[in-house]
Formats: C-alpha cells, structure tokens, sequence
C-alpha cells in the first residue's frame, strides 16, 4: 500500500494576480544567481528575458508545430498513439488522466526525432532540423540557468545539475502542447461553462522546463497558500519551472512547482513547446552532500530516474511522485492508493 497526498479540488477555483518573477540573463552574473536561487526557493517558477534563443529557432519549430496541427485528424494520429512518445488527443499519461488538448511527445535524441519526423511531417528533414536547432539552443539556455543555479547555491561542482541533461544518454523529452479555442456558454444549462482544464494540476518530475507559449494564455502556477496564479503568455520569452528531480537534488531547498493550463480562450489556439531536462536514465537522483547536514537529515531516498519515471507512469498526473520516495513521509492530505 502506498500513501501520497494529492490535489484537493477545492483549491481550483481561487486565483490571485501575483507578479511573476522575471530574471533578465544580461545582468551581472552574481546578482542574476542570486535572484535564480531567490525565484526557485520561493515559486520554483521565473520568466527568463535576454535569454540569446534566436526568434528564428523559435519561429520555425512553431510553424512546424502549427502545420502538424493543423492537419487532418487521421494524418496526425499516424505520428501516435502516444504511449508515452507520439500524437496524444485529450488522453494524458497511461492511468486514464484526460484533458482538453492535442499534443505531440517526443524524445530529444536526435535519432529519435529522424524517424518520429517521418510520420509527422511529409518533409521530415525541415522538421527534424527545425525540432534539433530548437533542442540544442534551448538545451543550453537550460544549462546556462542550472549553472546559475549552482553558484547561487555555493555548490562548488558549477557543473553537477548542467552534466546531467548534457549527457548524450540523457533522457530529455521535447512537447507540443495544443489547445484548441473552448466555447464556455453551455446551452443546456444555459449558462457559463466553469474553467476548462487543458492540462491538470501537476509538478514536473524532470530537472528543469524551459516552456515558450505562443499569445494565448492559459498556464497557472500554484502558490503554497492554494491559490492560483495567471501566467501572462509571452512568445518572446521563456518561462522555467524547477521539476522534481531538482528539488531532490536540492534537498527540498528548490520547490517543484504545481501547475496546469486552462483551455479557456474563445478565440484562439494556445501553442506551447516545453523542453524537459532529465538525467540519464541510470542516474541517481539523491540530495547532494552540501545540502545535507544534522540540522538538515536527508528527506529523500536515493533512487535512479529510470524508478522515478516509472513511479510517474503508473499514478495519475496530479498525484505527488515524491511522496513514494520520502524518508519522513508527511501525513497531511493522504490519498490511499494500493
Ligand atoms: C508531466 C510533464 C511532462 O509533460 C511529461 C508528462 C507525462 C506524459 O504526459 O506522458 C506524465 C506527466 C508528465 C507526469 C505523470 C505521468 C507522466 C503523464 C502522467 C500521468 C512528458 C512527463 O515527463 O511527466
């Protein structure tokens, strides 16, 4: 039998406007690991500006998102089912978690993307060029902050959280997430249609997102107070949110933030494209020496990512992975799951 605590649906409804935390990468590269560290203790979450992703990387992978999209349905499901790599419709993950999306999952390996590109694109090599650039440039940007991350937090390997996701076995993954326009008036209760959840609540397992969403708004970050927080789109920055496996790392001193997208706009699509950063499979995920003391005993297990991953597949999207990993596990909001 094992115990996690979960999401409670009351909290669904309450939202706040909080300014989220921007780090522009230009600035002084102390005070820019200081306000990292600062955005990942308190949110888990910032917005990245002067990031040096060329828009033109950016541009061509969302033409090719949009194109695949765009076409008929039985076109697209030839890149799928998604179990977990390929087209996924409204069905997320293998436990019967639903929402109100199409996407496209992929692993980051460039062998991969040749031979998924062939069944997504009917000129593969335009999108297996425009899928690698994008991965590359992203790849560093997320690099760059995991190794401000480290000198922010004094670790004296800079390199300890970056070497993970630059290992060629690196188990990165590559999302396409699509949310087509949602009409909220409902004719037969005549009324408003409450939000629409286009991707439930969740943290992240990997290392660290780098999410780029086109003009359409929809994600929400969760506060520790319960409350949700709008996130403005912005499609010439990046957002990055701290999964899992950094918080272990960290020994809890980095949070994962708990997330969702809502597919509330009338009018228009939301595209977003989410590189996940994640270790080799066989690497152990375990709080590093520096972040372990007496007065700071270990909260988690060690355990390799390939464990963890399989832990996230076989519970549902909101379920608290980590919990099943805790040396003190805590006994607040229990859900029994056998
Ligand atoms: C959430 C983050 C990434 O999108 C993802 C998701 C994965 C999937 O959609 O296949 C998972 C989800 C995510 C966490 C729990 C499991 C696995 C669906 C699901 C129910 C690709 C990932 O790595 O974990």
């Amino acid at each position: 039998m094992v115990t996690l605590s979960s999401p409670t649906s009351m909290r669904s409804k309450k939202t706040r406007a909080v300014g989220i935390p921007e780090v522009d990468l230009s600035l002084d590269r102390s005070k820019v690991s200081e306000l990292i560290v600062q955005a990942c203790e308190e949110y888990g979450f910032f917005k990245v500006i002067n990031h040096g992703v060329p828009g033109e990387i950016i541009t061509r992978l969302e033409d090719e998102g949009l194109n695949f999209f765009d076409k008929p349905a039985d076109d697209k499901h030839r890149a799928g089912p998604a179990s977990p790599f390929g087209y996924g419709l409204k069905n997320i993950g293998l436990t019967g978690d639903k929402g109100e999306l199409e996407y496209l999952l992929l692993h980051t390996h460039p062998f991969s993307i040749a031979e998924r590109s062939k069944t997504i694109s009917n000129e593969p090599e335009n999108f297996s060029c425009a899928a690698n650039d994008y991965i590359e440039a992203v790849r560093e940007l997320a690099c760059q902050v995991l190794d401000l991350v480290a000198e922010g937090l004094w670790v004296p390997d800079k390199y300890v959280f970056s070497r993970l996701i630059r290992d060629v076995q690196s188990d990165s993954v590559l999302r396409f997430n699509h949310y087509p326009p949602f009409k909220n008036w409902d004719p037969s209760s005549k009324a408003c249609k409450d939000d629409q959840i286009g991707f439930g609540e969740h943290s992240d397992p990997q290392i660290l997102t780098i999410l780029r969403s086109n003009d359409v708004a929809g994600l929400e970050i969760s506060l520790h107070d319960g409350f949700w927080v709008p996130v403005p789109p912005d499609p010439t920055q990046f957002y990055v949110i701290i999964g899992d496996a950094l918080r272990v790392l960290t020994n809890g001193r980095l949070v994962s933030v708990r997330h969702r997208a809502l597919a509330n706009s009338s009018r228009d699509s939301r595209m977003s494209i989410m590189y996940f950063g994640a270790p080799p499979l066989n690497a152990i995920i375990s709080p590093l020496p520096e972040f372990v003391s007496p007065q700071n005993p270990s909260l988690y297990k060690p355990f390799t990512w390939s464990e963890y991953k399989k832990a996230a597949y076989s519970l549902r999207l909101g379920d608290c992975r980590l919990d099943l990993f805790k040396l003190h596990p805590s006994n607040d909001r229990m859900t029994l799951l056998s």
